[in-house]
C-alpha cells in the first residue's frame, strides 16, 4: 500500500509542474491519476508516517451522520476543520479582535503573528464548544459533505439522503450502475465553506464483493491524501458490512494531485523510509454504520514510522 502511494509521490517530484494555487503557498502538480488499493491484503493506512485514524475516522462519522457543524469535531478532539469555520469568523462583521486576514499564511511566516492567532484560535473553540448561538452560527460550514451525502435538497425543497439510498440500492440491485453519491452539487457549490475535493463515488458488486471508486478533484497528496484514501476505505468497510458484502477495491482516482512547495523536505524524508505491514481494522458490535460511534472502531496490529508534521495550507 505505501508503495502505491510512493509510487505517486516520486511521480509528482519528478514531473510535477510548479502551479501558484489558491493559497498562495505553490504546488507542484500533475493531473489525473490512479491508485487501487486492494483491502483484501489488510486495510491501507499508510505505515511509513504515522496517520492519525482518530482522526479521519471521527470526521467520517460527522460525515455519515450528516453534521456540518465543526463542534462535533471539536467535541472528539478533532482540530482540522478549524481554519476554514475561523475564517468565516474573522471576516464577520461581528468579529472584533486583531486582524487575521490571510492568517494561513502568515501564522507561518511570523512567528509574533502566529502567536496572537493562536490566541484567538483558543478562543474561537471554546466559544464553538461552550455557546450553542455562536457554535450554531461560526461552527457551521455550510453545504459541505454532511449535507449532500445525507439531505441534498432538490429544487422543490425535498430533500434526498444519498448515503441510505445507495446502501438500498446496492442491496436490492446489486448489478446496477448507478450506485452513486456526489457531493458535487453546483447550485450550492458558493454556500459551503470550501467546495469538495473528494467529490463523487461510486460503488460496484461482483461475486459477493464490494468495490468503490473515488474521484477527488484536488488532492493535497501530503496532508490530505493520506486521510482521504483511510477514509474511503473505512467507508468501504462500513458499507460492505451494512450490505452483507465482502470489501474488495478501493479504487482512488484524482484529478490535480500536488505537492506543497512546503512539503517537499517531509515528502522525501517519508519517501526514504520503508512499509511495514499493513494494519486491520475491526468493526466492534451490532450498530448500523448510521448509529457508529468511535469507539466502535479498533485498529490491530498498526506498526508505523513516526509522525511527520507539516504545515496545512488554508
Ligand atoms: N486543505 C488542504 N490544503 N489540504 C487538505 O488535505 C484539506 N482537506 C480538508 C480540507 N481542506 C484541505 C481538511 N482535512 C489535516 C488533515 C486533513 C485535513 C486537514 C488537516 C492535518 O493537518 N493532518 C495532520 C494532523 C493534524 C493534527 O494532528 O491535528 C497530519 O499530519 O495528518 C482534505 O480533505
Amino acid at each position: 500500500f505505501d508503495s502505491e502511494y510512493h509510487t505517486l509521490m516520486k511521480k509528482i517530484m519528478a514531473e510535477g509542474k510548479y502551479k501558484s494555487d489558491r493559497t498562495g503557498t505553490g504546488t507542484y502538480s500533475i493531473f489525473g491519476y490512479q491508485m487501487r488499493f486492494d483491502m483484501q491484503d489488510g486495510f491501507p493506512l499508510l505505515t511509513t508516517k504515522k496517520v492519525l485514524f482518530r482522526l479521519l475516522a471521527t470526521e467520517l462519522i460527522w460525515f455519515m451522520r450528516g453534521d456540518t457543524n465543526i463542534r462535533f469535531l471539536l467535541q472528539h478532539n478533532n482540530n482540522i476543520w478549524n481554519e476554514w469555520a475561523f475564517k468565516n469568523w474573522v471576516e464577520s462583521e461581528e468579529y472584533e479582535g486583531p486582524d487575521m486576514s490571510d492568517f494561513g499564511i502568515r501564522a507561518q511566516q511570523n512567528s509574533d503573528f502566529r502567536e496572537v492567532y493562536e490566541k484567538e484560535m483558543e478562543t474561537f473553540k471554546s466559544r464553538i464548544l461552550e455557546d450553542d448561538d455562536f457554535a450554531n452560527k461560526y461552527g457551521d460550514l455550510g453545504n459541505v459533505y454532511g449535507r449532500q451525502w445525507r439531505a441534498w435538497e432538490g429544487p422543490d425543497g425535498s430533500f434526498t439522503d444519498q448515503l441510505k439510498n445507495v446502501v438500498n440500492s446496492i442491496r436490492n440491485n446489486p448489478d446496477s450502475r448507478r450506485h452513486i453519491v456526489t457531493a458535487w452539487n453546483p447550485a450550492e457549490i458558493d454556500t459551503m465553506a470550501l467546495p469538495p475535493c473528494h467529490a463523487f463515488f461510486q460503488f460496484y458488486v461482483n461475486e459477493g464483493k464490494l468495490s468503490l471508486q473515488l474521484y477527488q478533484r484536488s488532492g493535497d497528496v501530503f496532508l490530505g491524501v493520506p486521510f482521504n484514501i483511510a477514509s474511503y476505505a473505512l467507508l468501504l468497510k462500513l458499507v460492505a458490512r451494512e450490505c452483507n458484502l465482502e470489501a474488495h477495491e478501493f479504487i482512488h482516482t484524482l484529478g490535480d494531485a500536488h505537492i506543497y512547495s512546503n512539503h517537499v523536505d517531509a515528502v522525501e524524508k517519508q519517501l526514504s523510509r520503508d512499509g511495514f505491514k499493513p494494519p486491520e481494522i475491526k468493526i466492534n458490535g451490532d450498530r448500523s454504520m448510521f448509529d457508529l460511534e468511535y469507539e466502535d472502531l479498533e485498529v490491530v496490529n498498526y506498526e508505523s514510522h513516526s509522525y511527520i508534521k507539516a504545515p496545512i495550507a488554508v
